[in-house]
């Protein structure tokens, strides 16, 4: 399937006009439906998965690894994935749409099987890089005016600074903060250090991908709590990183851990070490939201997340109803499963290829 990006997304990276999305939709022997969404993009520029490796990875290992197993807990299907290394997304496409399916045969919502506790959630924006300031200035008071609870803003080297003093002239209180997806490294310590001055709730993935030693060497010299974003794609990462002293805040993505049940784990793992976690965004259609939604529901989730509604990323969402966002606020849905419908008319409007597997 095939999305438009209402407002092309720029990051450090390169600028996208549209999304192509993976789909899938698993069911059980009483005919219980799950939804999964894959969040890699068409191209490796964010993550080496691509919607090409996912649907491989899907196909050729992991459907065949799981279609003939009787599986008691959702919990388990993560255990099985682990005889594929790595490949987080596929996994999690998979594993969260039967997460869905276990929850709907239980006649549950996702968010009460995965043990949520609250009735909304808070959410924020994450807004691109513009093509000048007055663009961007103009899109955090149209956020802002809608009632986003924090502003995120993408930076990177010659377009930091500068741009958040004039974001900090028009807006000094809000609740602000940066994704430099990687842009840096420690030879820019100083100018990273200068970023303290601006009272932001945190910066986010200022260093490599790859790297949580060099992110401990930055957090001793800011004062500004790092967040860790592209570095962490299990619980063992985020144990390691925390003992480091790499972060003080953690951006669960689903895909990125490889499912629910991995995001649960980093999520409780963070409560008992008082690090607060937030759920990044992936610019997901309705199913993807939809799980993250239900992930935010758990109690250590503190900060708003990139959870903005459906209307700020596509023309027309899969999903029925579409994401609502109301002063800043998502209600988390009491129906059965991820809890939207899925919108076959649209789904099958932008749909534009399509397999079936049985057992
Ligand atoms: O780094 O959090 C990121 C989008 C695509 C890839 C990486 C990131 C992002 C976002 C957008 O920041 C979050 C969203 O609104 O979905
Ligand atoms: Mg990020």
């Amino acid at each position: 399937m095939k999305l438009s990006l209402k407002n092309p997304f720029t990051t450090s990276f390169g600028t996208l006009n549209d999304k192509e999305f993976l789909i899938i939709e698993v069911k059980d022997e009483l005919g219980n439906e799950g939804w999964g969404e894959s969040v890699a993009f068409s191209t490796p520029w964010y993550t080496e998965e691509t919607v090409k490796t996912n649907l491989h990875m899907i196909k050729d290992f992991l459907i065949p690894s799981v279609l003939d197993k009787k599986v008691n807990h959702t919990e388990e299907v993560n255990e099985i994935f682990r005889c594929s290394k790595r490949n987080n997304r596929a996994k999690s496409e998979v594993e969260s749409a039967i997460w869905d399916a276990y929850a709907k045969r239980r006649n549950k919502s996702l968010a009460e099987v995965l043990g949520g506790t609250k009735e909304k959630i808070k959410v924020g924006i994450s807004i691109g890089i513009k093509k000048d300031v007055v663009d961007l200035i103009e899109s955090i008071r149209q956020a802002v005016n809608k009632g986003s609870k924090r502003v995120k803003v993408k930076i990177k080297p010659g377009y930091d600074i500068e741009v958040l003093r004039e974001i900090r002239k028009y807006f000094p209180d809000i609740l602000l903060m940066a994704d430099a997806n990687s842009a840096y490294s420690l030879d820019d310590i100083q100018l990273l250090k200068q970023l303290d001055e601006f009272n932001l709730m945190m910066i986010e993935q200022p260093l490599a991908s790859d790297d949580i030693i060099d992110h401990a060497t930055l957090q001793n010299e800011l004062n500004t709590p790092i967040c860790l974003d592209e570095s962490i794609h299990s619980l063992e990462d985020t144990r390691k990183a925390i003992q480091l002293g790499s972060c003080q805040i953690i951006n669960i993505k689903i895909g990125r851990v490889g499912g629910l049940t991995e995001a649960k784990k980093i999520h409780d793992y963070c409560l008992e070490k008082n690090i607060p976690v937030w759920c990044g965004g992936m610019l997901e259609a309705g199913i993807g939201r939809a799980h993250n939604i239900a992930l935010t529901s758990l109690p250590n989730f503190i900060l708003p997340g990139d959870i903005a509604g459906s209307q700020s990323y596509w023309y027309k969402d899969i999903i029925s109803p579409e994401v609502v966002v109301e002063d800043g606020m998502i209600t988390i849905p009491h129906e059965a499963g991820i809890g939207y419908e899925i919108n076959e008319k649209v789904l099958e409007e932008f749909t534009v290829e399509e397999e079936v597997f049985e057992f």
